[in-house]
């Protein structure tokens, strides 16, 4: 593949040259290019074809092949940081971004990342493809570091015309580990399916990019920078999402909260990008005392750990909240700031039951007092919720697993919460799911409630009835035995219907589709539902988000109305479902797996 620079004419005048400035002569080193021109259009090539700022800083055009397997996955491309740093593999996803979203061309793209390795030397990348391809400013966060939720709210806010997060989420960070990258329109939200597989169909035909040659920008610095035509601001990266946060939530009432000395907490940052937006907001605005937030500085390599919020690799907190002396409440958030996890004293608060009691208590809120439009969960997601929307007569949707399929619905104002078993709580603040905003909403409903969280929770499931659930991982299974077993469940699932497997009586069977009520897409292929007469089901997918073989979820629940019987161990009340799972799939035999990776 050859990087060369196309001649441009010096004496033709460029177009952005102030009226009295003398024609600037080209550079020696303009030299002739060699990739095919014919692929690009005249347009395309004069637009490119500029002179800047009193030198030569004319677009490259540099000739690339496609890449195999670019195809966006449940959330972004997510890859190992090796597969991203192959010459030309960032710059040919980014180019077909560019290519694809015509609106970018003279328009505002935000950029940032959660800090992960390789997060600047991509972002320098796709600065200078942006000014190549004719955008007209980037809104950079400080150092690069802006949070998923942060991406969707500058978006907004700003009203610019997209923008790229990158981040590989919850998996590790670090020269072996895993990058990401994931384009977000202009209402915030992550792509559609539409668009990314535009942009995947653009990947795989690709055969050139625009660059320019030009040093690294300075992204420590807040303020503006000229990159050829384009300007780039480096902004604050917590501001504006500090401000949305105190205008949804009663910030003096946490305050309270906080003074109170019986209260304890602690936030969990995993050394990812929520650190330096939850040391602003709880400690620097809220008053919640100095070391509230714990491993607080974004790290490459997030310190070594897995910033994934979940029981398994956010052990350190559940411990902190174990015991008489344990903490009243502890949180921790993911690589990009979206995930959450919500713990009380010796409590657990699935995310599932979390959804359902925001709902159930959003009032509480300032910015939710008016009342909830409808709540959405995806299908995996516990049937909490719905119980809940039912209640307060209510719209309540089900979606396939990605945020991207709550857009419409938010954008239609059909839903105000939604909300996935995958550690993801959100709402129409933004377009996407919010790590630290569903913190606040329960700091708010605590300090409201002045109760415990296992309090708050016991009384909703009296009230509502609980919905037992747990979700089993087996990662990194052999792709093919993975395929193979999906179908293996998809023969089955005609025959399913009225059999008894155990004790349990099998409603329904399917392969989810989802029909978008707003704009009638339709996505199929979602994931296999086993529904039982009593209302429990089995729900077994493939992640969309894994960049090492397949990994195998599996979603077990079981609707409990009788308080009394509240309070057994999940596992053990799960355990005929899990083991009917287990046998309808075959993943013992199939994956060589006796035991799952993760249990949450
Ligand atoms: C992403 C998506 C979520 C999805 C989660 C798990 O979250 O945004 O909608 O629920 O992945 O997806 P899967 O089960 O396919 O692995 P994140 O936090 O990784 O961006």
């Amino acid at each position: 593949m050859v990087a060369e620079r196309r001649r441009r004419d010096a004496r033709t005048p460029s177009p952005i040259m102030a009226k009295n400035q003398s024609p600037i002569v080209a550079q020696d080193h303009a030299v002739t290019i060699g990739v095919p021109i014919a692929s690009l259009s005249r347009q395309s090539i004069e637009a490119n074809h500029r002179v800047f700022k009193g030198y030569q800083m004319e677009a490259t055009v540099v000739s690339t092949q496609p890449f195999a397997g670019q195809k966006p996955g449940t959330s972004g491309l997510r890859k190992k940081v090796k597969t991203f740093q192959q010459p030309h593999y960032l710059e040919n996803f980014v180019q077909a971004i560019f290519d694809t979203q015509a609106t970018l061309r003279g328009g505002t793209l935000v950029v940032g990342g959660d800090g992960r390795f390789h997060n600047r030397e991509a972002i320098q990348t796709i600065l200078r493809l942006a000014a190549a391809n004719g955008v007209a400013r980037v809104l950079v966060g400080q150092g690069g570091i802006l949070s998923t939720p942060a991406v969707s709210c500058i978006i907004r806010k700003h009203a610019t015309q997209g923008g790229i997060v990158l981040s590989a989420s919850h998996n590790p960070g670090g020269p072996d580990e895993d990058f990401g990258i994931k384009f977000n329109v202009a209402s915030g939200g992550p792509a559609p399916e539409s668009v990314t597989d535009a942009i995947y169909q653009r990947t795989t035909e690709i055969d050139r990019y625009l660059t320019l040659q030009a040093d690294a920008l300075d992204l420590d610095t807040i303020g503006d920078s000229q990159l050829g035509e384009m300007r780039v601001s480096v902004i604050d990266s917590v501001a504006d999402y500090a401000g949305l946060m105190e205008s949804l939530f009663d910030f003096d009432a946490i305050r309270d909260l906080f003074k109170s000395a019986s209260f304890r907490m602690c936030f969990d940052a995993m050394h990812a990008v929520t650190g330096p937006y939850a040391k602003a907001i709880l400690e620097d605005q809220l008053g919640a005392p100095a070391g509230t937030v714990i491993n607080g500085v974004p790290l490459e390599d997030f310190g070594g750990g897995h910033p994934d919020p979940n029981l398994v690799h956010a052990h350190g907190i559940v411990e902190r909240t174990q015991g008489a002396e344990g903490l009243d409440f502890a949180a921790a958030s993911d690589g990009d700031g979206d995930r959450n996890m919500i713990l009380g004293r010796d409590f657990f608060v699935t995310p599932s039951d979390s959804l359902a009691l925001l709902a159930a208590n959003a009032e509480v809120a300032p910015g939710y007092k008016a009342g909830i439009a409808g709540v959405a969960r995806s299908m995996p997601t516990s049937q909490a919720a719905d119980r809940v929307a039912e209640a307060l007569g209510i719209g309540c949707f089900e979606t396939p697993t990605g945020w991207k399929f709550f857009g419409n619905l938010l954008d239609a104002g059909r839903i105000t919460l939604c909300g996935e078993e995958s550690f993801g709580t959100g709402s129409a603040h933004v377009r996407e799911k919010d790590g630290l905003w569903a913190v606040l909403f329960w700091l708010n409903l605590l300090a409201a409630k002045r109760q415990s969280v296992a309090t708050l929770v016991r009384e909703h499931w009296r009230r509502f009835g609980r919905n037992y659930y747990t979700r089993h991982d087996y990662e990194a299974i052999d792709s093919a035995a993975a395929e193979g077993l999906v179908h293996h469940l998809r023969l089955l699932l005609a025959d399913l219907p009225g059999r008894l497997l155990g004790d349990y009586k099998v409603a329904y069977a399917d392969d989810f589709s989802y029909t978008d009520p707003v704009d009638a897409s339709v996505s199929d292929h979602q994931g296999v539902r086993i529904g039982f007469e009593d209302g429990s089901r089995v729900v077994m997918r493939l992640s969309g988000t894994g960049t090492s073989g397949a990994t195998l979820r599996v979603y077990i629940e079981r609707f409990e109305p009788d308080p009394e019987r509240h309070d057994q161990d999940v596992q053990i009340a799960l355990q005929p479902l899990i083991l009917i799972a287990r046998e309808l799939a075959q993943i013992e035999a199939r994956t060589g797996r006796v035991e799952p990776d993760v249990v949450t």
